[in-house]
């Protein structure tokens, strides 16, 4: 079929001149207790034709219907499908609720901007390449509202994206409110960047945004950065200082001048009930704790932080996700996020073949908050310009060994196998963003390459092809109301 998917698929086969038409009268069938998945796609395919398109359940026989289909099929994996379309129907098959959801994605892909509406006949087989497929969107520097969240979130699951990385907390603002600590609300929560209001998310907004995730199959990582990262912190509470002295909050973009007391029992009564209760607060197996940037401890109390907070995620039944520089502890978190450019450190490489797992973040291709070139409005440039080209055109098993000696020993200058790499995670850093507006800009339309280098097959990079496919969805995002940046790169349709 003539298609412009975004991931390209595993296996894409057309009938040509065959097509499935959408009418007022066709109907999505749902699995007997997956309605809700049913749901979601009957409502992006309602918004684009307007038709009722009604939810059934899948034991309602007739034809001019979708099916969506549970099926034992251990080849289509937790998020692969297969897609059938024909002339009088469409059949959606998946191992999982997660796999009906991805599929559903490329319906929507597969049904054009305008009418006519209806679908080209054929079949797609598809399944993920990595298991981690995420975006992390930093609400510290500017807060972003529950509701430009869960916009973020319909963009991330229209490119079969499965993890929504929050950066809640840094030195401008604290973004999570914590029963007990009243404080990191109401001091911790009450700026950002350049002043202003800034925000937290009580109880109940944080349920509904992991709720919004969930239905959308995508698993919400909360980010507690500390010990550095956390002036925020450090404004609401006197006793996390060092010299027990309660911060000023921050509203400038520097990085480095604050830390925890990491050796304060303070400290640590707050870090075990903060991430205690975001453990409780939060349906899936990761809690990250940052760790970068810390300029204002030592190497080895630096470590002996990091190993303790590691130990007291798992006590909590969480697993640990750090920044890279974690690596450093002498049992490093089982996941472990990448992120400056260039190759992965010794130290990262060594916990690989200890079993910790690599998280792709290279600043110089997945950083949607660097500038796309010298004439960007918004963004940074200490990782340089990312066009639409860097971010897609990458090869995340190529992450090479870094050639620094790390301990001398032969096997430091080897490169990652594939199966230490857990995924790749774009991120979307705020401190130039000021609303929802602006992190569309930044992320359209960079989030697709990403999300193809993460899902689709190795050797299935082809700019050319890419380039052509990526020009169509430019009509959608402006139908779907989203602000996006021409790149120069992109044969746009006039
Ligand atoms: C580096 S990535 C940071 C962030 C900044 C970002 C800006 C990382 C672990 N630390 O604190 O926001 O650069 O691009």
């Amino acid at each position: 079929m003539e298609h412009s998917l975004i991931p390209v698929p595993v296996s894409v086969e057309a009938a040509v001149g065959t097509w499935f038409p959408l009418t007022p009268a066709t109907r999505v069938l749902a699995p007997p207790g997956h309605a809700r998945v049913g749901e979601l796609l009957a409502a992006a395919l309602r918004a684009a034709t307007g038709y009722p398109l009604p939810v059934a359940d899948a034991g309602d026989p007739g034809g001019g219907a979708i099916r969506l289909r549970l099926a034992e099929d251990a080849a289509l994996g937790e998020e692969g499908y297969q897609l059938e379309v024909a002339e009088a129907s469409v059949t959606l098959r998946a191992r999982t609720p997660a796999g009906l959801f991805r599929g559903a994605q490329t319906v929507r892909q597969l049904l054009p901007t305008a009418p006519p509406w209806r679908l080209p006949g054929g079949r797609v087989g598809d399944r993920p390449r990595f298991a981690w497929r995420g975006v992390a969107l930093d609400v510290a520097r500017h807060f972003f509202t529950v509701e430009e969240v869960e916009r973020y979130l319909d963009l991330l699951a229209l490119y079969k994206l499965n993890v929504l990385h929050l950066h809640l907390t840094d030195d401008q603002g604290w973004r999570i409110a914590v029963d007990g600590w009243p404080r990191l609300a109401t001091v911790g929560g009450a700026t950002q960047v350049g002043g202003g209001p800034g925000g937290c998310y009580t109880r109940e907004d944080w349920s509904r945004i992991v709720g919004y995730a969930r239905d959308r199959h995508v698993t919400v990582v909360p980010e507690v950065d500390v010990p550095g990262h956390s002036n925020a912190a450090l404004a609401a509470y006197a006793e996390l200082n060092c010299d027990g002295r309660a911060r000023e909050p921050y509203t400038g973009t520097g990085v480095g001048f604050s830390c925890l007391d990491v050796e304060a029992p303070a400290t640590w009564r707050f870090l075990d009930e903060v991430l205690g209760e975001l453990a409780d607060r939060t349906p899936g197996p990761w809690l990250h704790v940052g760790g970068d940037e810390v300029e204002l401890l030592g190497v080895e109390r630096y470590a002996a932080f990091v190993q303790r907070v590691v130990r007291l995620v798992a006590r909590h039944g969480k697993q640990a996700v750090g920044w890279q520089e974690t690596a450093a502890a002498d049992d490093p978190p089982p996941v472990l996020q990448l992120w400056k450019p260039g190759a992965a450190p010794a130290a990262a490489r060594r916990a690989a073949r200890r079993g910790s797992r690599l998280l792709l973040s290279p600043a110089d291709r997945v950083y949607l908050d660097m500038k796309y070139g010298p004439a960007t409005r918004l963004g940074l440039d200490w990782a340089g310009h990312v066009e639409v080209r860097d971010a897609y055109q990458w090869e995340p098993s190529a992450l090479e060994g870094s050639g620094e000696p790390g301990t001398g020993a032969p096997e430091d200058r080897d490169g990652v196998d594939e199966g230490a790499v857990l995924g790749v995670e774009a991120a979307l850093w705020s401190e130039t963003l000021r609303d929802l507006g602006d992190a569309e800009e930044m992320t359209l339309p960079r989030l697709p390459g990403i999300a193809e280098v993460a899902w689709s097959p190795a050797g299935t990079r082809d700019w050319d092809g890419y380039r052509r496919r990526l020009a169509a969805h430019g009509p959608r995002w402006s139908a779907m109301g989203l602000r996006w940046h021409r790149s120069r790169q992109v044969p746009w349709p006039a």
